[in-house]
Order: structure tokens, then C-alpha cells, then sequence
């Protein structure tokens, strides 16, 4: 078979999605006019023309101004549930979501709704679909790290929770302001996973790793600027969530045949490919992977080979591992 016909039928995993970042201009124009708030594109193509970025900070005020749209629990219900019909028609069979809480408490937005709303849809999905998952709560480094703890155990009271993650601007927000919500969601017995090296220096990674405990670090593509700190995720077999439409379409490489992903990989790194923010980057799952696989001259063992990290690296038990290799 053709490349393209393997990916797409492989089972799959993804491990970096935030699920504002599926919000596709059309749903995006319906939940504005629903709920009466107003955006600044009055067409599809208008949205589409919108998203074009210079950097992460340039795609982080479009990105929050298309999270403003969702306001009910139904919003979030229907955003989440159109995500993993995409899952169902990509062969994803295991998917784990993370949302930005404090974006929707700061419109307003009950956190019940929220988290009511993503879980009811996960729920469906895995009655329905057999599609499992896991939700990651976000916190935004760009914000003050003091209301965080609390924001943690309410959110872990209303349940459903499996871990958090760090995300938001990089450059001039270390990770390690955040350590003191990492350690009480350590002693919860969460997962915790962070945002590392993807605009920021490698010392963010060692920061992430050393400070807050994560066991994955998302994006982490700088790495391979510090051959020790290389030794170390390979020694400790730290997946990196790696979203190489993300990468480009932020200018973190310049084109997909110029990423470093193929170079990860020979290093012995546990890379993984993913699509973080797919309504934003022009594409899902299989996208990612057909061309990022392509254009690196990568071939089908080397999707096995990505993918059987993906599962390795996954939130689920032992159990559903097995049944996704
Ligand atoms: C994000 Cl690409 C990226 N980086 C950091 N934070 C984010 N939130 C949503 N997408
Ligand atoms: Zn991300």
C-alpha cells in the first residue's frame, strides 16, 4: 500500500490537542452568532485569511478570541463531540485533550460547564466509538501561578481529570513559576505533562523535567541544542509530543522538509507526532503524519515506530495499551 493508505488506516494515538484548536471557522461563526459575541470575520474564507502567524504570541490572540465563542456547556459539548468524529474518521482510537480552563472562567464561562460539557462528549465517544481518552487541564504560564492550586482542586472535585499540562506564551515564562501547583498535582497522583522547547531554550525543558516532574514534554523540539540534556530524555525515555504542522505554521521551521523530527528520531528520542491545534494548522492526525513523514523521506516502519511510542506514552492502563498495538 501507499503511504497514505497506511497511516490512514493505522490505529492511532494522539497525545497533543487542545481542544479549542479544533474550532473550525464554521462552528466558530454559529457559536458566535448563538451566543452574541462578536468577532471580527463575518465569513468562512474570512476566518481562514485570519490565520496566517508570525509566532506563537501572533497565534495566541486569534486562538483565544475563537475560544471566546464557547460559552455553554452545550458549546463544549459540540466541539468535543465533532473532534472525535474527526477521530473516528482518522482511525484514533485513543485520544487525550487538553482545554485552558482560565481562558473560559475569564469570559465568564462556569469551570461545571466546561469540564461537564468536554466529558459528556468523552463519554459518548467511548460508549459509541471505542474511542478512549484522558483530559489535561492547562494552565496558562502567561498568568499568575497563585490561583492555580485552587483552580486544580475544583477542578478535581467536579472529576474527570487525569493530569495537567502547562501551555500559553513561552519566552519570558519559565516553568518553574508553576512548581508548587505541579507538586500538588503530583501528590494527587496526577500525570503532568508541560510545554517545553518549543519557542523557549532548552532550559525550559530542564526546568520542566528537574522542577515540575513531567513525564512528557510537549513540543521539546530545541532540544537538540544540548547534547546532555538529548542524554537525558533519551536515558529517562521522555516522550516528546512533537506537532509538526504547529511547528511551521508558528515559524519554528520554516517548511516541514527543513523540521528537525527525522533528526529526534536518529537521536533516540521517543518522538511522537501530533496535531495540537488542527482548525488553526490545516490539518488533523493523518495529515500531520502523511506529510511530515513524506517530505522527511520517513517511511511506513518509521510511522510504526512513532506510533508504538505514542501508545507506550499514553495515559490508559496497561490494558488498553495492549488492545491499541
Ligand atoms: C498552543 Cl501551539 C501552542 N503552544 C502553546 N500553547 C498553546 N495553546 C494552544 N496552542
Ligand atoms: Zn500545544
Amino acid at each position: 500500500a501507499t503511504l497514505p493508505d497506511f497511516v490512514q488506516s493505522l490505529p492511532k494515538v494522539e497525545l497533543h490537542l487542545h481542544i479549542e484548536g479544533t474550532l473550525e471557522p464554521e462552528m466558530l461563526l454559529t457559536l458566535a452568532r448563538r451566543n452574541g459575541v462578536h468577532i471580527p470575520y463575518r465569513t468562512i474564507d474570512a476566518a481562514r485569511a485570519a490565520y496566517q502567524f508570525a509566532d506563537l504570541q501572533s497565534f495566541l490572540q486569534v486562538y483565544y478570541l475563537g475560544g471566546s465563542v464557547l460559552r455553554k456547556e452545550r458549546d463544549f459539548y459540540e466541539l468535543t463531540q465533532a473532534y472525535l468524529a474527526r477521530c473516528k474518521v482518522q482511525r484514533i482510537r485513543h485520544a487525550e485533550l487538553f482545554f485552558d480552563p482560565q481562558t473560559h472562567l475569564a469570559n465568564g464561562v462556569a469551570l461545571e460547564a466546561v469540564i461537564g460539557g468536554i466529558h459528556a462528549a468523552l463519554r459518548d465517544a467511548e460508549r459509541d466509538w471505542d474511542i478512549s481518552s484522558a483530559l489535561i487541564l492547562c494552565f496558562e504560564r502567561d498568568r499568575d501561578p497563585e490561583p492555580a492550586v485552587a483552580l486544580l482542586e475544583r477542578a478535581c472535585r467536579l472529576g474527570g481529570i487525569v493530569g495537567i499540562g502547562l501551555d500559553s506564551a513561552e519566552l519570558g515564562h519559565p516553568p518553574g513559576r508553576f512548581q508548587e501547583v505541579f507538586a500538588v498535582a503530583g501528590s494527587l497522583g496526577l500525570h503532568r505533562v508541560a510545554h517545553a522547547g518549543e519557542e523557549g531554550p532548552p532550559a525550559y525543558i530542564w526546568q520542566a523535567l528537574d522542577v515540575l516532574g513531567v513525564e512528557r514534554i510537549d513540543h521539546g523540539v530545541r532540544c537538540l541544542e544540548d547534547p546532555v540534556l538529548v542524554h537525558r530524555l533519551v536515558d529517562d525515555r521522555v516522550p516528546l509530543t512533537v506537532c509538526p504542522f504547529s511547528n511551521v505554521a508558528l515559524k519554528v521551521f520554516d517548511q516541514l522538509s527543513t523540521h528537525n523530527l527525522a533528526r529526534l528520531l536518529k537521536a533516540g528520542l521517543w518522538v511522537t507526532i501530533n496535531s495540537d491545534d488542527p482548525a488553526y494548522f490545516g490539518g488533523y492526525l493523518n495529515e500531520n503524519m502523511i506529510d511530515t513523514l513524506s517530505c522527511l523521506n520517513l517511511t511506513a516502519r518509521d510511522a510504526l515506530i512513532l506510533e508504538r511510542n505514542a501508545v507506550t506514552a499514553a495515559f490508559c492502563s496497561d490494558q488498553r495499551k495492549q488492545s491499541l498495538l
